[in-house]
């Protein structure tokens, strides 16, 4: 990820455009702004949803006037959902590492929901994570609050995905699925809800090019397959999903090899819980939405997960694994960083850019401090004056003033001052 240099690394004015590195840049929180005009919003569907209205989001324990969520969300471009709170707990840490999201040292990632007790909910930047629960009742609840809070904070077009597990059909277990479409139990593409009495029938549609730039993100350095496919989601975790081994059982194995090869041959690769509410509901708001799943089993070989912790553990990272690679290429293509040096003592690795330097009406009187001072030493006092102010400051690692940017080598400094030749 890059970010231009602002009067210096990790300042905040526009004004020599160089680029660096967030690794280089060394920041410690960073805003973030989408350098595309954005699209039109999310209207929720709903005249009986203002801004102006209360309206209390339950099972997240948030809401629109006990909390200002434009202020705590209004960031938001992904919305990462999988099935348990410890997954994605472990998600947030890990998209935080990835995206170079810095949190203060000593203090930990909160969940957001957790007077809910209900979903464990995680933001890094632009990231949420939050956890599902099992099924299409548990995660159809979320999505409603989700969307509601996505429209309260002013996300225009918020990106979804469902990080999960399932079976997979003649696939290697341990195998990532992305889904081109999702299926009912009845192999239809179709999410139906009884509303009023009434059956409806909602089309569950995922978004094509998502998924295409999903399965593109494969590397061959990956110890593992990632394919595309149909996905069947199923209301239950045994007879919906053919298993022999539920509590009671009224099909022969004949019955549920004949299912499991029929869906096979129409395209279908993996069997789980939740996609079809997720396609349907995002499809519903116009949201786009992706499903990553790893495969636990083979179903055409048995119904038993009896894989070891550590290597479900591993399996499980890797849907987490493709969906940062997506999300780091997005805020890399998309979003332009604006880097907050908040404390100049602990910046090392950051160096002043001269282009910058130059451009600064201040004048420089740059002297070491410490009389034992190396070349490697960081302690320097400057003084500068401008047109309408003069200011003295020193600081362990210095630069100009306004210029956030520290530096952690006093030679460099003075190098660069002196090729700077002139400053007024
Ligand atoms: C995958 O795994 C869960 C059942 O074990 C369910 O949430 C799903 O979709
Ligand atoms: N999740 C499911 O829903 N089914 C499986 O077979 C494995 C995980």
């Amino acid at each position: 990820m890059t970010s231009k240099c602002k009067k210096g690394k990790g300042c905040l004015e526009d004004i020599c455009g160089k680029q660096y590195s967030l690794d280089e840049l060394e920041i410690s929180t960073f805003e973030m702004k989408e350098k595309v005009e954005k699209k039109p919003g999310i209207e929720l569907k709903n005249p009986n949803i203002a801004f102006d209205k209360e309206d209390i989001l339950y099972h997240l324990a948030l809401g629109n006037k006990s909390h200002d969520l434009t202020e705590m969300f209004g960031d938001v471009k992904f919305v990462c959902l999988g099935g348990t709170p410890h997954r994605m707990e472990r998600f947030a840490y890990y998209i935080l590492q990835e995206i170079g999201y810095k949190i203060p040292p000593g203090t930990a990632l909160q969940d957001i929901s957790t007077h809910s007790h209900r979903y464990a909910l995680f933001k890094v930047g632009p990231v949420i994570s939050v956890s599902h629960g099992m099924g299409i009742p548990s995660i159809n609840i979320l999505l409603h609050e989700l969307i509601k809070l996505m429209f309260h904070a002013g996300v225009k077009d918020p990106i979804f995905f469902r990080l999960g597990t399932c079976g997979g059909l003649g696939l290697e277990p341990g195998t990532v699925v992305i889904t081109t479409e999702a299926l009912n139990g009845t192999l239809e593409p179709v999410h139906t809800i009884p509303i009023l009495g009434k059956k409806v029938e909602r089309p569950a549609l995922l978004d094509k090019n998502l998924a295409e730039e999903i399965i593109n993100l494969k590397e061959s350095s990956d110890n593992f397959n990632i394919i595309s496919g149909k996905t069947v989601c199923t209301d239950d975790f045994y007879e919906g999903q053919g298993r022999l081994d539920g509590a009671f059982c009224h099909f022969s194995e004949e019955d549920k090899y004949k299912y499991l090869n029929m869906a096979k041959e129409k395209g279908v690769t993996n069997i789980e819980m939740e996609s079809l509410a997720l396609a349907a509901i995002t499809h519903h708001v116009g949201i786009k939405s992706a499903v990553i799943c790893v495969t636990l089993l083979d179903r055409l070989k048995g119904d038993q997960i009896n894989q070891t912790k550590k290597t479900l553990e591993e399996w499980q990272d890797r849907p987490m694994v493709i969906a940062a690679r997506y999300i780091k290429k997005y805020l890399n293509e998309h979003i332009e960083v604006l880097a907050k040096v908040e404390n100049k003592s602990k910046q090392k690795k950051s160096f002043p850019c001269p282009d910058c330097i130059n451009i600064q009406k201040y004048k420089f009187d740059v002297r070491e401090e410490d009389s034992e001072s190396t070349s490697s030493k960081s302690s320097v006092t400057y003084k500068s004056s401008s047109e309408n102010s003069t200011s003295s400051m020193k600081s362990d690692i210095g630069c100009v003033p306004g210029c956030s940017i520290v530096v952690s080598n006093v030679d460099y400094l003075q190098r660069v001052l002196d090729e700077s030749n002139g400053f007024e």
